[in-house]
């Protein structure tokens, strides 16, 4: 399937056979389940999704930094075509399959470090880091773990727990789960002292917290994202993630890398955690990992993986053999079209064009992120009070003339860009041109 790399408005966005859809989606999807942009697609490919009413919108979003590799990868959808074929289940725990295995000596061999590695497949980010918690406590016989504000692990009870945001995330789904202790992330634009403390009281007050309020030796693991994705594309100041990994290796803590979002080739390199060359003990993957079949892993040293007793972790679904052959080929694909070099690419033609656009309009505080993860966050006019109503409303003019765009962000503030890797430079352009149009309109 090839989709005509072009933008097309047919009708008004959303069209009238979406609506239509819309209507039925009220009437028959719980409403807890939202909607981004009302618009349902028909098919999708490289930078354009296309919706039922025909027209093409330039995607920004690659459903939420998982396509990577584009939409029907040709490569994704050669392997899951054969693999259907021959077999849709057996269950991994049941009777084995190679696909599972290949996942596991891939992603052993592409996450950081050469140490001895062992993988675990899931369906979800939010079951990967169920699992990796799992795992680290196993491993050290502790309980407590450490997460940072502006958090995002996921929507089961012990991700919602470790999830900073309450609204819309956790508002009246508790109790959480226990044990889960937050600390303040390093996020240079937000330090109280400004950005060239950061690094360093940010790393003070995590072990002084950590030290006074956990104990070193009651806890299990330090959870972090290497750039926070949900909680708004918050890159950590320089060095503050290496100190932590260190740290943390000095008391016996497991230190976990969440690269769900991160993760393969996002943000110029295979994993985030290479661009100050930390090498995580555990990371958990998900997203961009199978060219959007639902697949996660927790890949680490072997010596924590392999604490578990046998049977210790699994479910029915997890490293289903469809999903693995999407994964062999999203992977392939990412390393024969050098997709880290691609972000790297978008990230040269994005960042100066939104650095540029935060010249002109004092209500972007702040430019940021790595790679095909970046975001601006918008602030009141020279202020830095958050303006979520600016957010939306840009977002909005964005969907409406054919630009697919998310918003993040504890502060609902950040209007954030996850293009798949895999848009050419034209349509990039085009959606630039878009959102400088959006600002000038709201
Ligand atoms: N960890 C770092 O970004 C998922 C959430 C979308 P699941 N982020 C998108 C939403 O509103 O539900 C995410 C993440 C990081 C964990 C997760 C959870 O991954 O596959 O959504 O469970």
């Amino acid at each position: 399937m090839t989709v005509e790399q072009k933008r097309v408005l047919n009708t008004a966005i959303p069209g009238p056979r979406s609506q239509v859809l819309h209507a039925r989606k009220s009437a028959a999807v719980a409403s807890g389940v939202g909607t981004t942009l009302p618009v349902y697609v028909e098919r999708a490919g490289g930078g354009i999704v296309v919706d039922v009413d025909g027209n093409q919108l330039i995607d920004f979003g690659s459903g939420i930094a998982v396509t990577s590799v584009g939409n029907a990868a040709p490569r994704v959808v050669e392997a899951v075509q054969q693999q259907v074929a021959d077999f849709t289940h057996t269950c991994f725990m049941v009777t084995p399959y190679e696909g599972y295995v290949a996942v596991a000596e891939k992603l052993n061999e592409v996450t950081p470090g050469d140490h001895d590695k062992r993988s675990a497949l899931f369906n979800s980010g939010a079951e990967a880091v169920e699992n990796a918690v799992k795992i680290a406590r196993h491993h050290t016989g502790r309980s407590a773990v450490v997460a940072f504000d502006h958090a995002y692990h996921g929507r089961t009870n012990l991700t919602m727990a470790l999830t900073a945001k309450n609204m819309p995330y956790k508002d009246g789904f508790g109790p959480f789960a226990g044990e889960i202790h937050r600390v303040p992330m390093a996020y240079p634009y937000r330090w109280p002292t400004g950005p060239e403390n950061c690094a360093d009281e940010a790393f003070e007050t995590f072990v002084s917290n950590v030290h006074a309020q956990v104990g070193e030796k009651r806890t299990a693991a330090v959870l972090i994202e290497p750039i926070q994705g949900e909680g708004g594309f918050i890159v950590p100041a320089p060095g503050f993630l290496a100190r932590v990994a260190d740290w943390c290796t000095e008391h016996g803590i497991v230190f976990i890398a969440d690269e769900i979002q991160t993760g393969f080739c996002r943000t110029g390199d295979w994993f985030a955690c290479e661009f100050e060359g930390v090498v995580p003990d555990l990371i958990t993957t998900a997203k961009g990992i199978a060219g959007g079949l639902p697949l996660a892993a927790v890949t680490g040293r072997a010596e924590m993986m392999d604490a578990v007793h046998t049977g210790g972790l699994g479910g029915t679904y997890g490293g289903n053999p469809v999903a693995c052959a999407a994964a062999l080929g999203s992977i392939e694909t990412m390393a024969a079209e050098d997709l880290a070099g691609s972000a790297k690419r978008i990230e040269s033609i994005m960042l100066p064009r939104l650095s540029a656009l935060a010249e002109k309009y004092d209500t972007i505080g702040d430019v940021r992120g790595r790679g095909a993860m970046l975001a601006v966050e918008l602030v009141e006019g020279g202020r830095k009070t958050p303006n979520p109503a600016l957010t939306a409303a840009v977002s909005a003019t964005c969907h409406r003339s054919g630009l697919i765009t998310l918003t993040a962000g504890t502060f609902g503030n950040v209007l954030r860009f996850l293009p798949p890797l895999v848009i050419g430079d034209d349509l990039l352009h085009e959606g630039l041109d878009l959102l400088e149009a959006a600002f000038a309109e709201n």
